[in-house]
C-alpha cells in the first residue's frame, strides 16, 4: 500500500516554522487527524524557544475549508454520533486559545478560500496576508451553524460589529482585495508572489526581539477587555520584563554604536 502523505506539513525555515495544511482535495477541510496534528504542531511550536514566527498556510488552491462536513455526516449516522460543543471544546478552542496566547508571532498565509472555521483559523492568527484569489466565508450559516473557534471574537474587533453580523448571518465570500478595504487582512499580494511576501514577512519577524513582541501580543490582548487605568498600568508591568531582556541591551547598545543590532530573541 502507498504510504499516506501526511494531513499536515512541518517545514522548518531557519526560525521560522510553517504549518501547511495538506489535504488540498478536500480544501484542507479539517477533519480528527488534522485537528489533533495541528493541535499538537501549535503546541510544540509554542514550547520551541528556537521557533521565533509561525506561519500557517494551506496546499493547493484553498486555505481550509473549515470542519470537515463529511466527516460530520459520517458521524451522525454512526453509533455515536458527535456532539459539536464537545467536539469544539477538545479539538478547536484548544488550538485557538493557543494561537491568541503564544508569545511570537503568527502570520496567516491564505493562499485561497477561508472557509467556516478555516476562516477562523485565520482571524485567530496575529498578521493575515493574502493572494489576490483568496476569499473569506463566515460559512457557518450556510449549514445552519453559529460562527465558532472564535469568529465571533475576532471578526467584529477586526472589521467593526455591523460588518460581522453581515458576514456571520449571509455567509457571503468576501475577497481578498475586500478583505484588505475592511481591516480583515494587512496585505494582499498576487497568488504568485505570495511565498515570497511570506517569507520576507516571516524572516524579518523572526530576526526581531521575541519576548518583546510575545509581550506586545499580550499587552494588545488584554487590552481587549481592560480600562485605560489598568492597561497602562500593565504595560509598566510588562516593560520591566522587557527591559531585562538581552534585547532590549543590545538594541539599545546597537543604537548608540550606529550598527545593526543581533537580536537572539531572549
Ligand atoms: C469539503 C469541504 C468541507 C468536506 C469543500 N468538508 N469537504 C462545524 C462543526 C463542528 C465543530 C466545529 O466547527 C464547525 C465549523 C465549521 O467549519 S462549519 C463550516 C464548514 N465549512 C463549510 O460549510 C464550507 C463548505 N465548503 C464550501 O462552501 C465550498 O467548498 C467553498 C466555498 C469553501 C469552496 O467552493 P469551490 O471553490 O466551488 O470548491 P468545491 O465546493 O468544489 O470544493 C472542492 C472539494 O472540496 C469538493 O469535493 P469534490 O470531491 O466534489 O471535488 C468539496 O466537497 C470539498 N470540500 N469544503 N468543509
Amino acid at each position: 500500500m502507498p504510504e499516506m502523505p501526511a494531513k499536515l506539513l512541518i517545514e522548518n525555515d531557519g526560525a521560522v516554522r510553517t504549518l501547511r495544511l495538506n489535504r488540498p482535495e478536500s480544501l484542507n477541510a479539517l477533519d480528527d487527524d488534522l485537528l489533533k496534528a495541528l493541535g499538537r504542531a501549535v503546541a510544540d511550536a509554542d514550547k520551541d524557544n528556537a521557533v521565533r514566527c509561525v506561519v500557517v498556510t494551506g496546499a493547493g488552491r484553498g486555505f481550509c475549508s473549515g470542519q470537515d462536513l463529511a466527516d460530520v455526516a459520517a458521524r451522525y449516522k454512526s453509533s455515536e454520533p458527535i456532539e459539536l460543543g464537545s467536539h469544539l471544546r477538545e479539538r478547536y478552542n484548544p488550538i485557538i486559545t493557543r494561537l491568541r496566547t503564544m508569545e511570537k508571532p503568527i502570520i496567516a498565509s491564505v493562499n485561497g478560500v477561508a472557509a467556516g472555521a478555516g476562516c477562523s483559523l485565520a482571524l485567530a492568527c496575529d498578521i493575515r496576508i493574502a493572494a489576490e484569489s483568496a476569499s473569506f466565508i463566515e460559512a457557518f450559516v450556510n449549514v445552519g451553524l453559529v460562527p465558532d473557534s472564535g469568529s465571533t471574537f475576532i471578526l467584529p474587533r477586526l472589521v467593526g460589529v455591523a460588518r460581522a453580523m453581515e458576514m456571520a448571518f449571509t455567509g457571503r465570500k468576501v475577497t481578498a482585495a475586500e478583505a484588505l478595504q475592511i481591516g480583515l487582512v494587512n496585505q494582499v499580494v498576487p497568488d504568485d508572489q505570495l511565498a515570497a511576501a511570506t517569507k520576507k514577512l516571516a524572516d524579518k519577524l523572526a530576526g526581531l526581539p521575541t519576548r518583546a513582541i510575545g509581550l506586545a501580543k499580550r499587552a494588545i490582548n488584554a487590552a481587549w477587555h481592560a480600562d485605560l487605568e489598568t492597561q497602562l498600568d500593565y504595560e509598566a508591568m510588562l516593560q520591566t520584563t522587557a527591559g531585562q531582556t538581552h534585547d532590549h541591551r543590545e538594541g539599545v547598545t546597537a543604537f548608540l554604536e550606529k550598527r545593526p543590532a543581533q537580536f537572539r530573541g531572549d
